[in-house]
């Protein structure tokens, strides 16, 4: 019933997205690699979306670093498309990430998941810094009022870009070329809880820091391989998602990121995936206005106590959506965990989920040759 729906939605939605399909990503010295991947997520988007996993090549619930291994691979037997990462404590030249990730491992990853053709994401919990010893998660109020005017502050968020822009610059695929990533630095900005979230920094400093970051990665770095994502947390209205908008020469990808909380008191309404639809309903109207690709930057159920939730939650808020791609977060440890592994309750149901015709996981994603140009179909 809803597939058959969708189906015929699509054909006029199709046609109305094809009117503003293929335009440039905000660099316009992008590789051709990184254009073309822009492009066809554009256009994949009338299809539907791609499905991502956070550290899904890395880690599991019960496993870290066996080759090939992948959480979303155990349980249907093909890979996600997208994959995230996340770039937090490369600022201070560590090692590892702050979830014990080695930026080596990572960086391999990364190759691997461009060499199977899908798609890297990469997210940064930087600390904060004006005082480093500081992390994202600590609310210190007024940081970016201090990082713009203290020329020692500033000088070493430069410094930690410079990190930043030397690590995409080498992510390098098998002939030498960098590998397209999005970049989706300060993520969740209409919450509370990171110190560039809203109640810490004024509109005009939050916009400050994004247009700062991306001036320095692409014009003073030249960076080439970057897909910039603008993703908050809830919103209320579009005026609400827009207030801190860095602006259409900034932005590549819209996106947000919303988990699935069920009220303690099942006699609440549960009203998530009313609340996820109407984001995404008013994700699609900027979207369209401002040419930008859209996407549900994150979301999950902890722990996934619903054996259905793939197909009767998660499925009618990406459905229909001409969204880009929706990723869930990591699988950390046993009480940490979005994405099911085998035995779990609702494995059945993602694999259902696995075969909805709108979705693209692995081996669909391969066949679109993302990083090729478009060809006319
Ligand atoms: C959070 C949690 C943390 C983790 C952080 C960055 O949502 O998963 O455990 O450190 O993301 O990945």
């Amino acid at each position: 019933m809803l597939r058959t729906a969708f189906l015929l939605c699509l054909c006029s939605f199709c046609c109305s997205l094809s009117l503003w399909a293929q335009t440039p990503p905000i660099e316009a010295r992008a590789t051709p690699e990184t254009r073309n991947l822009f492009a066809r997520l554009q256009a994949l988007s009338t299809k539907s979306g791609l499905f991502g996993h956070q550290e899904d090549l890395a880690y599991g619930v019960n496993w870290q670093y066996e080759p090939g291994r992948s959480t979303g691979k155990d349980v249907t037997g093909d890979y996600p498309a997208v994959f995230g990462w996340d770039l937090g404590k490369l600022e201070f030249g560590q090692t590892a990430n702050l979830d014990s990730v080695p930026f080596d491992r990572m960086r391999a990853f990364a190759q691997q998941v461009y060499a199977q053709g899908g798609v890297n994401t990469f997210s940064w919990h930087l600390s904060n810094p004006v005082d480093p010893a500081k992390t994202s998660w600590d609310k210190a109020d007024s940081t970016l009022h201090h990082l713009f005017g203290d020329r020692k502050a500033r000088r070493r968020y430069k410094s930690w870009l410079d990190e930043v822009a030397v690590y995409f610059k080498r992510l390098k695929g098998p002939n030498g070329e960098a590998i397209p990533v999005i970049f989706r630095p300060f993520h969740e900005l209409t919450g509370n809880w990171f110190w560039w979230g809203r109640p810490h920094c004024t509109t005009a400093e939050y916009i400050n820091l994004w247009r700062f970051t991306v001036d320095y990665l692409r014009d003073k770095k030249k960076v080439p391989n970057l897909l910039y994502a603008y993703s908050t947390d809830r919103f209320t209205s579009r005026k609400d998602y827009l207030e801190r908008y860095p602006g259409d020469a900034y932005v590549d990808i819209i996106g947000f990121d919303l988990y699935h909380r069920p009220p303690a008191d099942t006699a609440k309404p549960d009203r998530f995936i009313p609340e996820a639809r109407r984001m995404v309903e008013t994700l699609q109207r900027i979207s369209q206005e401002r040419k930008k690709v859209r996407a549900i930057t994150e979301t999950g159920l902890g722990k996934l106590p619903m054996a259905n939730w793939w197909t009767q939650v998660l499925l009618p808020v990406v459905q229909n959506a001409g969204l880009s791609y929706v990723l869930v977060w990591r699988n950390a440890r046993p009480g940490h965990f979005y994405a099911l592994y085998p035995g779990r309750k609702s494995a059945e149901d993602f694999r259902a989920f696995y075969k909805e015709p709108t979705l693209f996981f692995g081996q669909k994603t391969a066949a679109e040759q993302l990083y090729k140009a478009t060809q006319p179909r």
